[in-house]
Order: C-alpha cells, then sequence, then structure tokens
C-alpha cells in the first residue's frame, strides 16, 4: 500500500514538475477569482535592530551591528543606522494601531538579545527590556492581535561575538539560556516562535563575506562552523520548548529559511543541473536536517566539499559531521516551516575563478535575472510572481507536505506614498498564493515585510520596504500608510484579489474587521 502511496506521491510529482514547467514564466495562472479561507492568517513582520532603536537606552548593550556601523560609518548608505531607528521602542504603541488599522492577525516582530540580557548570558537580566517586550506584547493581545516572535533576527551580543559568535559551539548554549528567559517571561503570552531567522543569511554574510558583521571573512570554513552550529541552536530551543513549556502552553516552534525560487537559466542539462546542487547549499543544508527522511545535510554538499577540501590538502572536510546523535536532535525540530520569498534567480555553471577554499568555489554557479523581470530599489530584488508558487509546490512535494507560513515577502521602494509598483507585486505574488493553496500547499499564512520602513540594515534607509512610510526626520518618527498598505488591508478584508480596486482617501482607520475597542471599565 505504501508503495502504491509512494508511486502515485512521486507520479503527482513529476507531472506537476513537467505542469508547472510547462506553463513556463508566462500565462502560469488563470483569471478564476480565488479567496483565501477565513482560517489563513495575514500579518506583518520587522525586526529589532530595524525598528527599535534605542540602541543604549534603558540599560541595552551593543549588537554586532551597532558595533560594526559605529565603526563603520561609511558602510551605511545614508548613513542612517539603527541607533535610533524608526524608534519603535518609543512608539510601539503607534505600531499596533497601525496593525489595527490592517485589520491583521498578527505581528511578527523580533526580541534583541542584548536588550534582555546585556551581557549576552543570563547572569544579568535588564528589566526595563523585559517589560518593553511586556508592554508590546500586552498592547498586542490587548487589541486580539498575536505575537509572533522572532527569537534571533541577525543582531548577536557583541560579547558573543568577540567570543568567536556562531562559530563557536558554545553559542549553542548560550542561545539556549537566552531562549529559557525569554520562554520564562512570555510562553504564557506568545504562542508562535520563530527560533533563528534566515540562518544561510547569518552563516554565508557574515563568515564568508566581509558585507555583514563581524566580516570575519573565513570562506569555506567559518560559514560551515556556523551552519551546523545555527542549526544545533535552533534544534535545542525546539527541545526546550516541548520538554519544558509546550504541555502547559500549547504553542508552536519554527525557523524561518529564505526560500527564493532558482530556475535554470534554460533548459540544457548542466543549468539543470547547476540549480539541483545550489538548491541543496542554499536550501539543502537548513531543511534536510529537519525535514528530509534521512536527516542530516544533503549528501551531494557532504560529497562535494569532501572531495574539494581533500584536494586542497585539508585533513577532512571543511562542513563539519552531524554525528547520529545531532541527526537525531535535528530530525522534527520544528513545529512549522517559515518561508521568506522575495524573488528569483536564474542558475548556470560557472567557469570563474573563485578564491579556494570557498563556497563559491564549492559550488561553482552564478545567477542572473530574466531581462523583462522588474527590479525594485533593491538591486537583488526583481518580481516574479510565479517563483512563491514553484517554491511552495516544490518544498510541499519534496519535504511532505509541511505546515508553511510565509514570515517575510515584500518589496522596496524610494520615499512616497503612492507606491503602484508595492501594491501590484503584493497583489500578483497574493494571486500565485492563493493558486499554491489550491494545488496543495499546507499554507497557513502570510506576512508582509515590513510593516514600516526601516533601516534595511547596510542600504540604511534607502531602500524602503514599509506598508506604512517613516518620515526619519521628524521627532516622533511620523507614519503614514502607503497606497500597498490600502490594498493590503482591503485584501485581509475582502479575501481576494481585486485587481483594479482603489482606495477613496488615502487615510486610514481602524480595521472593522475583528477589532473591537475595548470595553471601558466600570467606575468603581
Ligand atoms: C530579509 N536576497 O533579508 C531579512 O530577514 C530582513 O531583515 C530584510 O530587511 C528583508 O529580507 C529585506 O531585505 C533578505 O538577497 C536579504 O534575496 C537578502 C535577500 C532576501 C532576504
Amino acid at each position: 500500500m505504501r508503495n502504491i502511496q509512494d508511486c502515485f506521491c512521486k507520479m503527482t510529482y513529476w507531472l506537476l514538475i513537467i505542469f508547472t514547467s510547462l506553463l513556463g514564466t508566462d500565462g502560469w495562472s488563470d483569471n478564476r477569482q480565488r479567496k483565501f479561507k477565513d482560517d489563513f492568517l495575514f500579518g506583518a513582520a520587522t525586526s529589532a535592530y530595524q525598528v527599535e532603536g534605542a540602541w543604549n537606552i534603558d540599560g541595552k548593550s551593543e549588537s554586532i551591528w551597532d558595533r560594526y556601523f559605529h565603526e563603520h560609518p561609511e558602510v551605511v548608505v545614508d548613513g542612517r543606522n539603527g541607533d535610533v531607528g524608526s524608534d519603535s521602542y518609543h512608539q510601539y504603541k503607534r505600531d499596533v494601531e497601525l496593525l489595527r488599522e490592517l485589520g491583521v492577525d498578527f505581528y511578527r516582530f523580533s526580541m534583541s538579545w542584548n536588550r534582555i540580557l546585556p551581557t549576552g548570558f543570563p547572569n544579568k537580566i535588564n528589566e526595563k527590556g523585559i517589560q518593553y517586550y511586556d508592554n508590546l506584547i500586552n498592547e498586542l493581545l490587548k487589541y486580539n492581535i498575536e505575537p509572533v516572535v522572532t527569537l534571533f533576527h541577525f543582531d548577536l551580543p557583541q560579547t558573543l561575538q568577540d567570543l568567536g559568535g556562531w562559530a563557536n559551539p558554545l553559542c549553542i548554549e548560550w542561545f539556549e539560556e537566552y531562549a529559557r528567559v525569554v520562554f520564562d517571561k512570555y510562553a504564557d503570552k506568545v504562542k508562535y516562535w520563530i527560533t533563528v531567522n534566515q540562518p544561510n543569511d547569518i552563516c554565508i554574510e557574515s563568515y564568508e563575506s566581509d558585507r555583514w558583521p563581524p566580516a570575519a571573512e573565513s570562506k569555506g570554513i567559518g560559514p560551515y562552523l556556523c551552519i551546523k552550529n545555527v542549526m544545533l541552536a535552533h534544534a535545542n530551543v525546539y527541545r526546550l520548548y516541548v520538554n519544558e513549556y509546550k504541555n502547559k502552553y500549547k504553542g508552536s516552534v519554527g525557523i524561518s529559511l529564505a526560500v527564493n525560487w532558482l530556475e535554470p537559466l534554460n533548459n540544457k542539462t548542466e543549468n539543470v543541473e547547476a540549480v539541483e546542487l545550489y538548491r541543496e547549499f542554499t536550501l539543502g543544508l537548513f531543511i534536510n536536517p529537519i525535514w528530509s527522511k534521512e536527516g542530516d545535510f544533503p549528501q551531494v554538499v557532504k560529497d562535494i566539499v569532501a572531495k574539494r577540501s581533500k584536494e586542497q590538502g585539508f585533513t577532512k572536510s571543511r562542513l563539519p559531521i552531524l554525528s547520529k546523535q545531532e541527526i537525531k536532535l535535528l530530525k522534527g525540530s520544528s513545529d512549522f516551516l517559515g518561508i521568506n520569498h522575495y524573488t528569483t534567480s536564474l542558475v548556470s555553471p560557472s567557469s570563474d575563478e573563485f578564491p579556494s577554499p570557498s563556497i563559491a568555489d564549492d559550488v561553482r554557479v552564478q545567477l542572473s535575472k530574466r531581462s523583462e523581470w522588474k527590479i525594485a530599489k533593491s538591486p537583488w530584488l526583481a518580481s516574479a510572481p510565479y517563483g512563491i508558487y514553484k517554491a511552495c509546490i516544490h518544498i510541499n512535494l519534496k519535504y511532505d507536505y509541511p505546515p508553511v507560513f510565509i514570515t517575510e515577502h515584500g518589496w522596496s521602494t524610494d520615499v512616497g506614498l503612492q507606491d503602484e509598483d508595492r501594491a501590484y507585486n503584493l497583489r500578483e505574488y497574493m494571486k500565485a498564493i492563493l493558486l499554491a493553496i489550491e494545488d496543495g500547499t499546507n499554507l497557513k499564512g502570510y506576512t508582509a515585510w515590513s510593516l514600516i520602513d526601516n533601516v534595511e540594515w547596510s542600504a540604511g534607509t534607502s531602500e524602503r520596504f514599509g506598508l506604512y512610510e517613516v518620515d526619519f526626520d521628524s521627532d516622533d518618527k511620523t507614519r503614514t500608510p502607503r497606497l500597498s498598505a490600502h490594498v493590503y488591508k482591503r485584501l485581509i478584508k475582502t479575501r481576494v484579489v481585486e485587481e483594479n480596486w482603489k482606495p477613496k482617501s488615502m487615510k486610514m482607520k481602524i480595521s472593522d474587521r475583528k477589532f473591537k475597542e475595548p470595553e471601558p471599565k466600570a467606575e468603581l
């Protein structure tokens, strides 16, 4: 019976692959209007460093981003770093008002490790930091908005980076200690947890390149150490929650991976093979240990890194081994998969000389975009809506229908309230998501990145991702709805994508969809 099922599954897989590739980039959808079911959740996201500001206020200590941007102000494109950012530390009530205007079901935000544990360790708990997140969570719950908390969104305490950061296996333990403090304080109120945001970027950008702090540039070595440690840190915290909190609080814990779609430059076998390989390096290393039947890092990645390491004179593979116990710890260590999806890239083999050793040299591919794809303000961000459909179907079939949340998706523009491009991109991707749901993916929710303009890392505020514009020159960092905020609000309310809908006015009111003002308390 199982065999018949497997066979059927495989057949469906290949039929869908053939079907989706036949559809190509055009005409992949029809004109039917589809509807989001009532239990599909809508939300918006931000992250601590990018919006909070208050970098050294009320006991918060220095994260790697504070240190990096203070020491290298020249890397921030427009000079606006996260010292003040969108000042959500002081404006959080206004942020919750925006969420109420949109009518979202949840708000995804991250906690700053440094704000909670200024030394990085639980020897000193910063009560003012604890209070801040408590206030934010209470404000959300007051209006029936579910808090979705990311424990780690790139901002490691500098104290821990000084000890090697994610390249040091002790970081697994440090992360668990931090998570325990957070769970103890908030597990009664927070039901959705994301351990780590985009481990791939954490490890590649910080250890393979000099683009992110600590700019360690330990090519081909550091990133692999980091990957193993970050993944084990995630799994440990998942197990911690399951063993000590889940029975009582009934929450879910997941991880958010960067899952952009990759496709071959054209149908030549070498390109198809290059895509498969690159996908295993960028997604497989993270998804396989948790969701594949066999667990572990993908075999093809293990083989290639071992081969190259040997050729380079290393005594063992630069990709560390996962022990049997570690494989067991990682397998199944997530209640849901968070997908951060922004764009699609074309992949082909590269004959360039890469630095040796390096991940680029291990994988040897090059990326490009189709000329017809519209590019956002961020040069890496091209609009190719069918990519989200293909990514969802791929994950669904290859990893046995995991429950998926889109935990980030968005578009960058210049300053300006009439963001037709963002509104268009949102609608087109929403249509693709509806199609993916119709074709059987286990999609539970969608998160717009971002609620408000924020500090886009080294791009500063030169690339705006917000549904709401932030006036960074004003004292209260005034938030004003863009066209896309209206479009998103309307979509959440009607549950359908309306091509030509326009708001009558740019003024926003609190959504009448689900929030009621709390009843005034009777005077005693
Ligand atoms: C995400 N890419 O990063 C991060 O989680 C956010 O902090 C960030 O602000 C947002 O996306 C927009 O950049 C990404 O190259 C960085 O495809 C790069 C890519 C995707 C996501």
